[in-house]
């Protein structure tokens, strides 16, 4: 590893990944749900007639749109076809494991009844606490969940963007103690969550104050060990976000790949990293009026194999409605995904980066710690002949089918070369090939 040039007291506290369990099962899940819901739900993305081209839970930003008029909208917020254990269910059927809930986006709005700020759901028509039931029947499906919560928050009177006088200064160090209160009070009653999803840390006031980001992160710690944190949280003392000022990763996993993949093992440097994806091209919120590419569950399925291959997790995000239901295009990609994962989710889990030289026919993903090794095709040759090429001194002890274990004989070709004959017949969907190795010393 190359050496640190730069002496720093609020840089990467660790050199390479995590090790510890609560990681290692970060790292074995894969395949998350990222749920963006609040308030902009119930403007869907238009106001007064007319239709925001931006994410639609930016609306506020919109000059469009007056603040005063935003402000009140959580004097609507009647979610009374919210049924979380369905929720979950759909999410399980999806082939989720981990699901990710925005507790508080860059409006400020509360999903759960905090303490700390009055702008929270028990002020909404519907009075009663968002969060606390829906991390119970995730959890009741076996499903891990993590709290998404913006540091930016557009209702706060102390929250400053930069901080240019004394004034503002007082401000920054009321708006850090309430933050901190407010991620303690989320520790204290969701004491099941697995750990945090930062966003909103762009602006100067955070990301000049690389000690505090640093104690806060120490701090969650302390209070609940083990909390799976990404690198979107932290700044160092120069202002470097994510990778400290020596390029190191800060926090549990590189958090910025935001609706983009890494091409190629080298472009994550060996971090363990996640990317989240819309299903629109950049909504997150729910919006009436979807513009734009919609993806189709073979295009998501293979981001998210593309991503395990590469040694990521994957997050798929959906934009429930203010009612609580979710739009039908989005029941439709979970029902089709999961389809898919039912029968091949073994490629999935547990899945890593396998070692092969990359084919044009897909991607390889290996099963952790073993000598099975997932061939997922997409693009099948017409030729019909798959190309297998092995790392120097392994060789294939065994080569089927996934979905009905039937088995395939490879053709040696080279050293340590094979083609797998498939039917030359386009599949609707990815096939997988399990295949069996072996290395000689
Ligand atoms: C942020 C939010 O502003 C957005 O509303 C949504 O919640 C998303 C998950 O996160 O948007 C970002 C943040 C970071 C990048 C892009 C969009 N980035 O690093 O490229």
């Amino acid at each position: 590893p190359k050496k640190d040039t730069i002496a720093l007291q609020h840089g990467a506290h660790r050199i390479g990944n995590r090790t510890d369990a609560d990681m290692a099962r970060w790292r074995s899940l894969r395949f998350g749900q990222f749920i963006h819901w609040g308030v902009y739900a119930i403007a869907g993305g238009e106001w007064n007639g007319k239709v925001y081209n931006g994410a639609a839970e930016w609306i506020r930003s919109w000059k469009e749109m007056p603040h005063e008029e935003y402000d009140k909208l959580y004097r609507q917020f009647n979610p009374v076809n919210f049924n979380p254990q369905q929720w979950a269910s759909q999410a399980k059927d999806m082939g989720a494991k981990y699901m990710i809930i925005t507790t508080k986006h860059h409006d400020g709005f509360c999903l759960w009844p905090s303490k700390y700020s009055k702008y929270n759901i028990a002020a909404s028509p519907w009075k009663k606490d968002l969060l606390g039931p829906m991390i119970d029947a995730y959890n009741k499906a076996g499903i891990d969940v993590y709290l998404y919560f913006s540091i930016i928050d557009w209702n706060h009177p102390d929250y400053r963007p930069s901080l240019k006088n004394a004034a503002d200064s007082a401000a920054g160090k009321r708006f850090q103690v309430f933050v901190k209160n407010q991620l303690a009070e989320l520790l204290q009653r969701y004491p099941t969550i697995k750990g945090f999803w930062f966003d909103g840390t762009w602006d100067a006031s955070w990301k000049n104050d690389g000690a505090f980001t640093d104690e806060l992160e120490q701090y969650l710690q302390s209070i609940h060990p083990g909390l799976v944190m990404g690198s979107r949280l932290r700044a160092d003392e120069k202002g470097a976000r994510h990778f400290d000022s020596n390029g190191r990763l800060m926090g549990d996993y590189e958090q910025g790949w935001e609706r983009k993949l890494p091409e190629k093992i080298e472009d994550v440097h060996g971090n363990d990293w996640e990317a989240v994806m819309t299903v629109p091209e950049n909504q997150w919120g729910y919006h009436a009026k979807w513009m734009g590419h919609v993806k189709s569950a073979n295009e998501i399925l293979e981001m998210l194999v593309k991503s395990v291959s590469l040694n990521g997790n994957f997050v798929l995000n959906f934009g429930p409605k203010a009612d609580g239901t979710f739009r039908k295009e989005e029941q439709d990609l979970m029902t089709n995904i999961g389809a898919w994962m039912k029968v091949n989710g073994d490629a999935i889990y547990n899945g890593t980066y396998a070692g092969f030289e990359k084919q044009d026919w897909g991607y390889y993903i290996r099963k952790t710690g073993t000598d099975s090794v997932y061939m997922v095709v997409f693009n099948m040759p017409v030729s019909g002949n798959l190309r297998v090429k092995m790392p120097a001194r392994t060789y294939l002890t065994g080569v089927s089918m996934l979905q009905n274990n039937v088995p395939l004989t490879p053709e040696l070709i080279g050293r340590e070369e094979y083609f797998l004959r498939l039917p030359n017949k386009q599949s609707d969907v990815p096939v997988v090939i399990l295949l069996k190795t072996s290395t000689k010393e």
